[in-house]
């Protein structure tokens, strides 16, 4: 990988990640792998917000389903800060359908299936701008 320079990017542990108790066991391995939380924060998103927050799905099908199970309960939102740090905790999360996630990921050891797939993380660098800005003011994220 090309040395990219400090990012921030967006982490969400979706509902079923809170139900099933391993909010800590993610952090963990953000933490492990040197990448820094620098804004963290519970809530319960109403439909109307997580419609706002997966806006861009607006056409797909699933997205219904999604934004029901999103606002289904407690979600944990970050932000993560490190270097090119929205494509490697994009690595520790694996692939969207986690029965194509490698193992050892994020995904493949703990998700049930495509929709219920515990973490979110910016794909983008513009799209971690939008999303962060979505949850966190610049005062709530620490230097
Ligand atoms: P990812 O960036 O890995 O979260 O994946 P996408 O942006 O493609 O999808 C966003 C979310 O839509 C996924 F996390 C779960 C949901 N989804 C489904 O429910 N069904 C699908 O077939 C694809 C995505």
């Amino acid at each position: 990988m090309h040395h990219m320079g400090k990012q921030r990017t967006l982490s969400i542990v979706k509902p079923d990640g809170v139900r099933k108790g391993v909010v800590g066991e993610v952090i963990r391995r953000f933490e492990t792998s040197g990448i820094r939380v620098v804004a963290m924060r519970m809530l319960h998103l109403t439909k109307k917000e997580a419609e706002g927050f997966y806006a861009v799905h607006r056409e797909r099908p699933f997205f219904g389903s999604l934004t029901e199970f999103m606002s289904s309960g407690p979600i944990v939102v970050m932000v993560l800060e490190g270097e090119n740090v929205i494509a490697r905790n994009r690595l520790l999360m694996g692939a969207t359908d986690p029965k194509k996630a490698d193992r050892g990921t994020i995904r493949a050891d703990l998700a049930d299936n495509v929709e219920r797939n515990i973490v979110h993380g910016s794909d983008a660098p513009e799209t971690a701008a939008m999303e962060i800005s979505y949850f966190f003011s610049d005062l709530d994220i620490v230097s």
